[in-house]
C-alpha cells in the first residue's frame, strides 16, 4: 500500500508540464503522456484532491492553471493546450476559439462536468498553510463563483435546475450508450466531407491505442461536427444552446453541479459571504429537487433528458450516473434501499472489478469500449463519496468501504491506467485486465485520495 502511493506520487510527478505563458509559470498535470497530453479540467480537479494530501503547493498550483484560461464569458474549458505538444487530436487549430483565448493560453471550447467546485472545496478545507488558504480565496475562488455563475446562466436559461450540456465531451463519459440516441439526431449524411476528412486524417486516438477500447469513428464525425458548427455560431452559447443538435440533461453532470454548489456555499459559509451561500445552496435545493424528480419509479433508473427539441424525452439507457444521485443526495430515503440493490447485483453493476460502468444486462455492454463498460476509478469515487452521504444507513457504509478497497486492490493489482474490464480479465483471456493508455494520473491521483481519506473520520 505504502508503495504503491508512493508509485502514485511518482506518475503524478512524471506527468507534470511546466509552462510560462503571458509572464507567468504554471505547473499542471496532464493525464498521461502517451495520449493526453494537456490539461482537462474534471481530471486536474482530481488530481488536486489526491495532491493536497502530499504537497498542497501543487494543488494549488493545479487549480491556478486550471483557471488560467477562463473565457470573459465565464467559461472554464474542457482542455487547457500545452503549447508545441501534437499528439493529441483535436489540439488547439481545430477549434476556432481564439477570440476567446486569455492571451496566450488557449483552449478547447466546451467544458466538462464541474467537478471543480468540490475539488476547491476539499483543497481548501485540506490546506494547512495559511498562504495558500489566502492564495486559495484571493486567486481562484472567484473564478470558480464566476464559472458557476457561468453555467447557471448560460445553461439553464429556463431555470429548470438541470443544466444542459452540448456535447457529449462535455459529460466527460464520452460514447456511453446514454447518449446514442440523441446522437441520432445528427445523420452522418449531413456533416460535411470537410469535417470527415480532418478526422480521417488527423484522428489519432486509435492509432496509439487499440481502436476497440475507443469510441467508434461515427462517434468522432459526430464528435468534430459539433465543434464546427459551434465554430460556425462563433462561440455564442446564448446560440449554441438553443440550437445544438445534441442538449441533454445529464444525471451525472447535474449531481455533481449539485454538490459543487452545496461545497462552495460551506466555504462562503466559513468565510462569512452568507448572502453568496445563500444563493449557491439554493441552485443546489432547485437541483437537488429537480433529480429526485428524474428518477423513474419503476425501474428506479434516473434518466437523462434529451433537450434538442420542443419535446424533451427522457433517455432509457442503463448506466452508472443513476447512482450519481447519491452524491446529490437526491436519493429519497424510501428509494435507497432499491439503488443499493441494484449497485450491488453481479448481474448489472457489482461485476468482479466493480462498478461496471454500463450494466452487463445492457444491450449496449461492452467490458472493452471505453465507458461503455469498463470500469473507472473516477466514477468509483463518486459512488464511494456518494455512499458515504448516507452516514446513518450501516449497509450504504459496508458497500462503500468493500468498494474503497477493491477499487485500491484494483489499482494496485493492474497499475494505474485508465479503464479496467469489469469481469478481470475474461473480456481478453490471456491478455491484461487494464484498458486504455497508461501512467494514468486521475488513477494515481485518487490511490492517493482514497488511502488518505478513509483515514479521515468525517
Ligand atoms: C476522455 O475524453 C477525451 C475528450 O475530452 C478524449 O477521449 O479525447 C474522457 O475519459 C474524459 O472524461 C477525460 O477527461 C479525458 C482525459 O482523461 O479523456
Amino acid at each position: 500500500m505504502v508503495e504503491s502511493v508512493q508509485r502514485a506520487i511518482s506518475i503524478l510527478d512524471k506527468n507534470v508540464y511546466q509552462v510560462t505563458l503571458n509572464g507567468t509559470t504554471y505547473r499542471r498535470t496532464v493525464p498521461s503522456k502517451e495520449f493526453y497530453v494537456h490539461q482537462w479540467l474534471w481530471d486536474s480537479a482530481t488530481h488536486a484532491m489526491g495532491l493536497v494530501y502530499v504537497d498542497e503547493q501543487r494543488a494549488f498550483d493545479e487549480l491556478f492553471s486550471l483557471v488560467s484560461g477562463q473565457w470573459e464569458n465565464g467559461l472554464i474549458a474542457q482542455i487547457t493546450f500545452n503549447p508545441n505538444e501534437k499528439k493529441y487530436f483535436p489540439g488547439p487549430e481545430y477549434w476556432g476559439t481564439e477570440k476567446c483565448a486569455t492571451g496566450e493560453i488557449k483552449t478547447s471550447g466546451i467544458t466538462q462536468p464541474p467537478l471543480l467546485g468540490i475539488s476547491f472545496a476539499h483543497v481548501f478545507s485540506h490546506t494547512h498553510s495559511k498562504k495558500l488558504q489566502s492564495r486559495l480565496l484571493l486567486e481562484i475562488l472567484p473564478k470558480v463563483l464566476k464559472y458557476h455563475d457561468y453555467l447557471k446562466d448560460y445553461r439553464d436559461p429556463e431555470n429548470s435546475g438541470l443544466l444542459t450540456v452540448v456535447h457529449p465531451w462535455e459529460t466527460g463519459l464520452d460514447n456511453s450508450p446514454r447518449w446514442d440516441k440523441p446522437l441520432q439526431n445528427i445523420k452522418l449524411a449531413d456533416i460535411p466531407d470537410s469535417v470527415k476528412s480532418l478526422v480521417n486524417r488527423y484522428r489519432s486516438d486509435d492509432k496509439l491505442s487499440d481502436p476497440r477500447v475507443r469510441p467508434g469513428l461515427d462517434d468522432y464525425y459526430r464528435y468534430m461536427y459539433l465543434v464546427h458548427l459551434f465554430k460556425s455560431w462563433n462561440w455564442d452559447y446564448r446560440v449554441i444552446v438553443k440550437k445544438s443538435p445534441f442538449a441533454v440533461k445529464d444525471i451525472l453532470f447535474n449531481s455533481l453541479w449539485c454538490e459543487a454548489n452545496e461545497a462552495l456555499a460551506k466555504v462562503l459559509t466559513t468565510i462569512d459571504r452568507n448572502d453568496d451561500a445563500l444563493r449557491l445552496k439554493g441552485w443546489a435545493d432547485e437541483t437537488r429537487q429537480a433529480l429526485r424528480a428524474r428518477r423513474d419509479p419503476v425501474t428506479g433508473y434516473f434518466r437523462d433528458q434529451d433537450v434538442s427539441s420542443a419535446t424533451p424525452t427522457d433517455i432509457g439507457a442503463n448506466t452508472i450516473a443513476t447512482f450519481l444521485p447519491l452524491l446529490a443526495e437526491a436519493v429519497d430515503e424510501k428509494d435507497a434501499a432499491s439503488t443499493l440493490s441494484l449497485l450491488t447485483d453481479p448481474a448489472q453493476f457489482w461485476t468482479k472489478t466493480p462498478v461496471a460502468s454500463t450494466a452487463l444486462s445492457a444491450k449496449e455492454f461492452d467490458p472493452l469500449k471505453y465507458w461503455r463498460g469498463p470500469t473507472w476509478p473516477i466514477t468509483n469515487l463518486f459512488v464511494i463519496e456518494g455512499l458515504r452521504k448516507y452516514a446513518k444507513s450501516p449497509r450504504a457504509q459496508s458497500i462503500r468501504k468493500e468498494l474503497e478497497d477493491k477499487t485500491l486492490s484494483m489499482i494496485d493489482a493492474h497499475g494505474f491506467f485508465e479503464y479496467y474490464d469489469p469481469q478481470n480479465g475474461a473480456a481478453r483471456p490471456g491478455k491484461p485486465t487494464p484498458l486504455g493508455f497508461g501512467s494514468f494520473s486521475w488513477s494515481a491521483a485518487i490511490y492517493v485520495y482514497l488511502t488518505y481519506r478513509r483515514k479521515e473520520v468525517v
